[in-house]
């Protein structure tokens, strides 16, 4: 049967990532004000929020392209019921900083569903037709419909953006890695708070001939974009 999907090879490690565009999806993780602005989450937990705004311009960047080349995105958000009913009491007692899930904050209660807080931050507000998956916990596919989305789209491939590095993007990289989803991590559009964790995040996806996927960067994959739609 012949195979007129256009692919397309992006450098990458372990080794080229074969790039289907009408297959793959872009999935924008937790890029919030909770996690990416002065008094959210993580800024209450005494995290240095700059290590996670670096990531924005990128991303800015290839959601445009993606946009422009007509190709799927999806959102997630980190959050919860206004009724907490959804916080595990475990996750409420270990998450405790100076301010807690659930608690008021400069930005509205933390991590609680419709705070100013738990918003995308205004560089990467969804577009109509940009699915927002709200998820309770780490990983996009848990107790989400993430996976149904992409089985009704024909999605086989993700690029995984957003942060962070190794809680939110590498549990949701694990959970697509099981359910046969390729996933493209470009190393610029994820961060982290620790550097370390950066690294170390990144290597573990690439390892043992790319274990959980690909890593990148974004300038090869808006190189090998097609500008036009034309996919
Ligand atoms: C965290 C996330 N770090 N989005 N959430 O608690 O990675």
């Amino acid at each position: 049967m012949p195979n007129d999907v256009l692919t397309l090879e992006v450098p990458a490690e372990p080794y080229a990532f074969t790039f289907e565009p009408a297959h793959c999806a872009l999935l924008i993780i937790d890029m919030q004000r909770d996690f990416l602005e002065p008094g959210g989450f993580g800024d209450r937990l005494g995290n240095d929020v700059s290590q996670l705004r670096r990531t924005i311009a990128p991303n800015v960047h290839l959601l445009a392209a993606w946009r422009a080349a007509g190709l799927f995105a999806l959102h997630t958000r980190e959050g919860h019921r206004a009724d907490l009913a959804d916080l595990p009491p475990s996750k409420k007692r270990r998450g405790r900083g100076e301010t807690g899930i659930g608690d008021h904050g400069p930005m509205g209660r933390i991590l609680v569903r419709g705070e100013a807080g738990h918003e995308i931050i205004p560089e990467l507000l969804p577009m109509t037709g940009e699915p927002v998956i709200d998820k309770p916990g780490k990983g996009a596919f848990w107790a989400t419909d993430l996976h149904a989305i992409l089985q009704h789209r024909g999605i086989r491939q993700l690029v995984v953006t957003g942060v962070t590095t190794e809680v939110c993007v590498h549990t949701t990289v694990r959970e697509a890695n099981d359910r046969g989803y390729d996933c493209f991590v470009p190393e610029d559009c994820v961060g982290s708070y620790f550097p370390e964790f950066q690294d170390c995040g990144l290597r573990m996806i690439k390892a043992q001939g790319g274990i959980f996927g690909w890593v990148g960067h974004s300038r090869d994959l808006l190189a090998a974009l097609p500008s036009d739609g034309s996919r």
